[in-house]
């Protein structure tokens, strides 16, 4: 089966306790465990690391070189000021899709920036948990298709 790795940033691993309203109610875990499902669906299966700290999330990309044939990043707030990130991605050339739970164009204005956005295959905001799912649909899609 063909590996996909699901990332996540910065205070993700609060999901489900505070501010449900922008976030939603699901915890990671859930989001996680939706994301491994539909994954296998699709033919993938999915591993999972979530990171509070830059450097972390940086060598998990260096590692799914030969390892993961696609990557689903949501890099929480280090997506609107992580050159170094955006630059790891470049640099493994693995197709990641971008996600965000809330739609961060309709957000403050310093939420408007990715520097993920440039080096990404796409990007899919907005849409909660759902986001993650439609994510794997797209990354799915470009790992056929190539
Ligand atoms: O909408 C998203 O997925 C974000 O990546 C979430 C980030 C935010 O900085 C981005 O602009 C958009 C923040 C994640 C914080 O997660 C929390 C979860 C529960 C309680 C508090 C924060």
């Amino acid at each position: 089966m063909t590996a996909v790795l699901v990332l996540n940033g910065p205070n993700l691993n609060l999901l489900g306790t505070r501010q449900p309203e922008v976030y939603g109610t699901k915890t990671l875990a859930d989001i996680e465990a939706d994301c491994a499902a539909h994954a296998q669906t699709l033919g993938l299966t999915a591993s999972f690391v979530q990171s509070n700290h830059e450097g972390v999330l940086i060598d998990a990309i260096h590692a799914a070189r030969g390892v993961h044939a696609g990557l689903v990043l949501n890099a929480g707030g280090l997506t609107h000021t992580s050159v170094a990130l955006a630059d790891a991605v470049a640099s493994v050339e693995i197709p990641m899709v971008e996600v965000h739970l809330s739609n961060i164009h309709a957000r403050e204005t310093f939420r408007h920036k990715s520097y993920l956005a440039p080096v990404a295959i796409g990007q899919i905001c907005g849409f909660g948990a759902q986001s993650y799912i439609f994510a794997l649909d797209a990354l799915a899609a470009r790992l056929n298709a190539t």
